[in-house]
């Protein structure tokens, strides 16, 4: 049993709840080795169609434990190449989708880690903080390749170098957010999304994501090769045999994510 984490399946999806609540889901090494190993374990579960990442209490998560790590105590490269990176590729090449409901404040590795989820959903009362210049630090966890391809350029640097928080409308408007929902029906928001991205076809789900990913770095000639390459594995899948019977009868298709 996870120390720092709380785990949960319902309806095919993995509940993972960061839980620090005393400071806001603050990182250790411990939360960092026990979530990936959560989402590892998740990847392989045949049970497991769709991670639903969120925190305990009033934070989301404020990023690393700054009393854990003060300046100084060791190199912040190792730190990085060793807990926080394999959680972001984790989540970012998992073949299932991976959703944030993100509860509350997201500071610094804890806003870059809601945005390496594939979807986010936010309470009215979350916040979005690349806090890293606060402290003389640059945005790590993914940060600096993620934020700029959310909300563009010029918003990604507003907000590294001015450091401010971005409250749940806010993020809504210029897309850091898909959803903002009150307060106290997040979960069920939430839920609904992921029960059905569970039942949705997983392989071409993965296969989106590595579409999508591939293509930010390339271009069109090099995406169109690729989505070829993708469709026809998605072409071969029980799932699409299943989709296009469907159609054809007019039923809803059963997914099995095979
Ligand atoms: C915390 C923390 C925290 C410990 C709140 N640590 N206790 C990676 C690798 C290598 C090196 C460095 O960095 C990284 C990645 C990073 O994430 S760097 C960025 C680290 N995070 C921060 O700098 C955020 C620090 N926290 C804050 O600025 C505020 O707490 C925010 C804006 C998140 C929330 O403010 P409030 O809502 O006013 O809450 P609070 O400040 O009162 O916090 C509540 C408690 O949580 C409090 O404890 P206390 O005992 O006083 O009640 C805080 O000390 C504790 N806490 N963040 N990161």
């Amino acid at each position: 049993m996870p120390e720092t984490l709380l785990l949960e399946t319902r309806d095919g999806v993995r509940i993972v709840t960061l839980n620090r609540p005393e400071v806001l889901n603050a990182f250790t090494a411990k939360m960092g080795d026990e979530l990936r190993d959560a989402l590892r374990e998740a990847e392989q579960s045949g049970d497991v169609r769709c991670v639903l990442l969120t925190g305990a209490g009033r934070g989301f998560c404020a990023g690393q434990d700054l009393r854990e790590h003060p300046p100084g105590a060791g190199s912040f490269g190792e730190l990085l190449r060793t807990k926080y990176n394999r959680i972001i590729l984790g989540m970012q090449t998992m073949g299932k989708p991976v959703l944030a409901a993100v509860n509350g404040v997201a500071a610094g590795a804890g806003c870059n880690l809601a945005l390496a989820a594939d979807l986010r959903v936010a309470s009215e009362r979350a916040s979005f903080i690349e806090v890293f210049a606060r402290i003389g630090l640059v945005p790590d966890s993914g940060g600096t390749w993620l934020l700029p391809r959310l909300v563009g350029l010029g918003r990604a640097l507003e907000m590294m170098m001015l450091a401010e928080p971005v409250d749940a409308a806010t993020a809504e408007r210029i897309g850091l957010v898909n959803r903002v929902v009150p307060h106290d029906e997040l979960m069920t928001h939430a839920m609904e999304w992921a029960v059905r991205l569970a039942q949705g076809p997983t392989r071409a789900y993965g296969l989106i994501k590595r579409g999508v990913g591939r293509s930010l770095s390339g271009d069109l000639r090099s995406a169109l090769d690729y989505e070829a390459y993708l469709q026809d594995i998605a072409g071969a899948t029980e799932d699409h045999r299943e989709g296009v019977a469907a159609f054809r009868e007019k039923r809803t298709p059963v997914f099995r994510g095979r």
